[in-house]
């Protein structure tokens, strides 16, 4: 803030820390995805958030910077909503954020982990983060005071999910949203570049922590809650079938499958009024 003397020459004054609990929080939403979205709409209603998908609060300064990396392909009708739901969510949660999109270049089989891996890489790149938060383009969250920051321990945000009956579907479930912290992620040795197609990535990173002496963190069930935006089961994304053996195995690859493993090209890099956008080539399964 800008404060004039009564001599006129110009003061910066330093702007409080954010508070911990947001004043303007309202608790829990409503969600739905039946009017139709446009990215011209987002734009309009969000005219606060700056080139590339960046917010700083303009009223308190915050303890940390989020990068939140989301894995895409084909989701445009999604990524709408997202945008729409979570730009004024993460603004009254007087987050210092930027929204990048890892979208897998091609139609070889996905990979939901090793899209997150180059996010982490390329948010870096952009902007000094310090926390890191994982997002499936297709979940929203219910309440707003389920806070999009880093924490203590590696969190869970996703833990109520609605195809799930608001309740989390088994113990160790690490899926859809998470956020580690910069320190939290190098530890793990980052995610697993090595699980192409549905299922088990999630789990793998969940062994990760554990292995590495960390605990999951999580909001209350009643905060956690998420709807997800019902879709047809993706091309090129079947369930993979190594994946029950692989996460037997995360122990032995982790140190050597990971951040410090990633290899790949980036295709095409932009960046959107509401997004930073990164096409990127992640190769194929072996
Ligand atoms: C689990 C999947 C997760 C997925 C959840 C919720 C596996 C590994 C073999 C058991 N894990 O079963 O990846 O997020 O279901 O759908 O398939």
């Amino acid at each position: 803030s800008v404060k004039v003397d009564p001599n006129q020459t110009v003061t910066e004054r330093p702007l409080p820390p954010c508070p911990d609990s947001p004043p303007g929080l309202v608790g829990r939403l409503l969600i739905e995805f039946s009017s139709p979205m446009s990215m011209e709409r987002v734009q309009r209603e969000n005219p606060d958030v700056t080139e590339g998908g960046r917010y700083t609060p303009s009223d308190c300064q915050p303890k940390e910077r989020v990068a939140i990396i989301i894995p895409f392909r084909h989701r445009e009708h999604h990524l709408k909503y997202w945008l729409h739901y979570l730009h004024p969510i993460l603004r009254r949660q007087k987050v210092e954020y930027g929204i990048y999109i890892i979208n897998q270049f091609g139609e070889e089989t996905f990979n939901r982990a090793k899209l997150l891996n180059v996010g982490f890489l390329e948010a870096l790149k952009d902007a000094e983060y310090d926390c890191f938060i994982f997002s499936d383009v297709d979940l929203i969250p219910m309440d707003d005071r389920n806070l999009y920051h880093c924490y203590e321990q590696p969190r869970h945000f996703a833990i109520a999910m609605d195809k799930f009956g608001f309740r989390l579907p088994y113990a160790g479930y690490f899926g859809g949203v998470s956020g580690l912290s910069k320190l939290q992620f190098l530890k793990i040795n980052g995610f697993p570049n090595e699980y192409w197609g549905w299922g088990g990535e999630d789990d793998d990173i969940y062994n990760r922590i554990t292995l590495n002496g960390m605990k999951v963190s999580r909001p209350d069930i009643r905060i956690g809650r998420y709807r997800m935006i019902k879709h047809e089961r993706d091309k090129h994304n079947e369930p993979n079938p190594q994946r029950f053996t692989k996460i037997q195995n995360t122990k032995v690859t982790m140190r050597k499958d990971g951040i410090n493993s990633l290899r790949y090209q980036v295709v095409h890099f932009a960046k959107y009024p509401m997004y930073t956008n990164i096409t990127v080539d992640i190769g194929k399964p072996p």
